[in-house]
């Protein structure tokens, strides 16, 4: 794999659900692979489980990790061309990524949009000149559109979980007090269209996602029809994609709760994490052994250890 943006970079993705399993039921069967080999993980924005579970899982190939929070310490990076560079910004993307290409054999970026201008964010300023400048594969931490190995570790979660040959897999709208990105809805339904799922996704009018993220997939608008037979539950808040990066109700009403939970097909509930409890989902749905959460974050390691150990193959 020469590159890991999203999963039309993956040729099948039953193969790499399942060498994420092999991975997760024998973590170091592949520690030479990755000797002498460095990834370097760039974030824009704050992580718990990404930068660790990303960590976790180069280690376990036996590669060795740096990590730059830009944030903090690292200088402010320019990404327009031709600019003169008189105001804040210190230095330009392509020293800064042609640098890191100079160290690093594989690179990882985590760059979140602004939720301002959209077609600003659609351009993926960050994560393609990465691409383009360091000259190394690079893999996404979740860039302002797409969060590709929380998605594989949602697929890998529901292949673990699923009772049915075809589960019912509801992804629900809830509230949130901060404009989110799209980006983790918009992963998990193309992730979702490669896998044998029933896939509805519900939420209040105005919170439609991209039709080139939603293609032919199912809205519901009423989340109690939705989340009805449902076999799975996941929850996310989003900010809107029509009036965008906009917060256009906080309404309560659609938080997931145990009640909600009760009228499903004993769904296991899911989140990508970090949740605001009796926000996003009430005590009693995180508390419950239907909710499933922290298997879901503990896959990211072998989400990542699959998808490094494609790239690591090509390298
Ligand atoms: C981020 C988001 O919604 O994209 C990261 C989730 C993995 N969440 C928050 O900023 C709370
Ligand atoms: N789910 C997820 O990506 O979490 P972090 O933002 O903590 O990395």
């Amino acid at each position: 794999m020469k590159q890991f943006l999203s999963v039309h970079d993956v040729d099948d993705v039953d193969a790499l659900v399942a060498e994420a399993l092999r991975q997760k039921a024998s973590p170091f069967s592949s520690e030479e692979l990755g000797r002498h080999r460095t990834i370097g993980l760039v974030f824009f924005n704050s992580s718990l489980r990404t930068r660790l579970s990303t960590q976790r899982a180069a280690q376990n190939l036996g590669m060795q990790v740096i990590v730059l929070n830009t944030g903090q310490d690292a200088w402010q990076l320019e990404f327009a061309d031709g600019t003169v560079m008189d105001g804040g910004s210190a230095e330009h993307i392509r020293e800064a990524a042609g640098v890191l290409g100079e160290y690093c054999d594989i690179i990882g970026v985590r760059a979140f949009p602004s939720l301002k201008d959209r077609e600003d964010d659609e351009r993926e300023a960050v994560i393609s000149s990465m691409v383009r400048f360091s000259g190394r594969p690079v893999v996404s931490l979740e860039s302002a559109t797409r969060h590709p190995l929380q998605s594989l570790a949602d697929c890998v979660t529901i292949e673990e979980l699923r009772t049915v040959r075809r589960p019912k897999v509801v992804l629900t709208w809830a509230p949130h007090p901060r404009a989110l990105p799209q980006a983790v809805p918009n992963s998990f339904v193309e992730w979702m269209q490669r896998r044998e799922v029933d896939l509805v996704v519900t939420h209040p009018e105005g919170y439609e996602l991209s039709p080139e993220f939603m293609r032919d997939t199912a809205v519901e608008y009423d989340q109690a029809a939705a989340l009805s037979g449902a076999h799975f539950v996941y929850a996310k808040n989003w900010s809107s994609y029509s009036q965008y990066g906009k917060i256009l109700r906080h309404d309560p009403a659609w938080m997931v709760t145990a009640e909600k939970m009760a009228a499903t097909a004993d769904a296991r509930f899911m989140h990508c994490l970090p949740v605001r409890r009796n926000v996003v989902a009430d005590d009693a749905v995180l508390d419950s052994p239907a909710s499933v959460v922290l298997q879901q974050a503990g896959n990211r390691i072998w989400s990542a250890q699959a998808v490094l150990k494609r790239m690591l193959e090509a390298l």
